[in-house]
């Protein structure tokens, strides 16, 4: 997997994409990011970046010509403008902006899909709006608020996204439960010691009898997204028996084993 990143601020990445699941799976040569800093596209001697907006108001907007000079140097001079012109992306150029569609799992697994990876980081009051009309493939927010740039977006979607490549997460145990928990919140984890400060690890988990903790942990963890993400269970696969333990949790039951 190959991540190209626009920014005005590449520092910003070293620290984090140098002590991470990121650094390992550069290392395990299972991904390429490369940082390119947007001022040195930006034409003239001042290297300008960024101008007031037309129509006035306040702050600047980031000029369409530097990174229309980037994403050609890293792409040809003919990709970025034929994608948006036939609608066929072979590379997705994604523009951060909280204006975006909601940045998700599933979208994570669309882009690792592709193999390669383009993240324009906005920065200032935003980015002049021809760089989504003639480049962007696709226009992402990591999530409803407003941050100071795209950069911390794009560290989120960079390991989001090197998770899902393969070989990054070492073995496939991790994989499968994924996919049988995918779209439920997490059952409750504990580990030693068995009590602190008078707070006890369920007495299921000491058990051994690890039928019993499967069925504890999947009961847990839909009651979980019952509470926090009800939104999330409306889209779950549920079988028979999750049906079940739900309609005893919206009852307000503890129930004991089976949901009877
Ligand atoms: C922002 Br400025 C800027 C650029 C990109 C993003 S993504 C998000 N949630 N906020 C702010």
């Amino acid at each position: 997997m190959r991540f190209d990143i626009l920014t005005l601020f590449p520092g910003l990445f070293r620290g984090v994409f140098e002590e991470s699941i990121v650094r390992r799976a550069i290392d395990a040569g299972l991904v390429t990011i490369a940082i390119h800093n947007i001022r040195d596209y930006a034409p003239g001697k001042h290297r300008i970046t960024d101008d007031a907006p037309y129509g006035g108001g306040g702050g600047m907007v980031m000029k369409v010509e530097p990174i229309a000079y980037a994403l050609e140097a890293i792409l040809g001079e003919d990709l970025p403008l034929r994608q948006k012109r036939t609608g066929l992306v072979e590379v997705p150029i994604v523009l951060l902006t909280p204006a975006g569609r909601l940045f998700s799992q599933a979208m994570a697994r669309e882009f690792e899909r592709y193999g390669r990876l383009v993240l324009i980081c906005g920065r200032y009051e935003g980015v002049d709006e021809r760089v989504s009309q003639l480049f962007a493939t696709h226009e992402v927010s990591i999530g409803d608020y407003v941050l100071s740039g795209g950069e911390i977006a794009a560290m989120a979607i960079v390991e989001a996204v090197t998770r899902l490549v393969p070989g990054v997460l070492g073995d496939m145990r991790a994989i499968v439960e994924d996919s049988h928990s995918a779209d439920l919140l997490e059952h409750p984890h504990y580990t030693r010691p068995p009590e602190f400060r008078g707070a006890k690890v369920p007495e299921v988990l000491l058990s051994g009898d690890h039928a019993e903790i499967a069925r504890w942990r999947r009961r847990e963890a839909l009651r979980r997204t019952l509470e926090r993400r009800p939104d999330l269970l409306e889209k779950a696969s549920l079988s028979d028996q999750d049906r079940l333990w739900v309609e005893a949790l919206r009852r307000g039951e503890t129930p004991s084993q089976e949901g009877e």
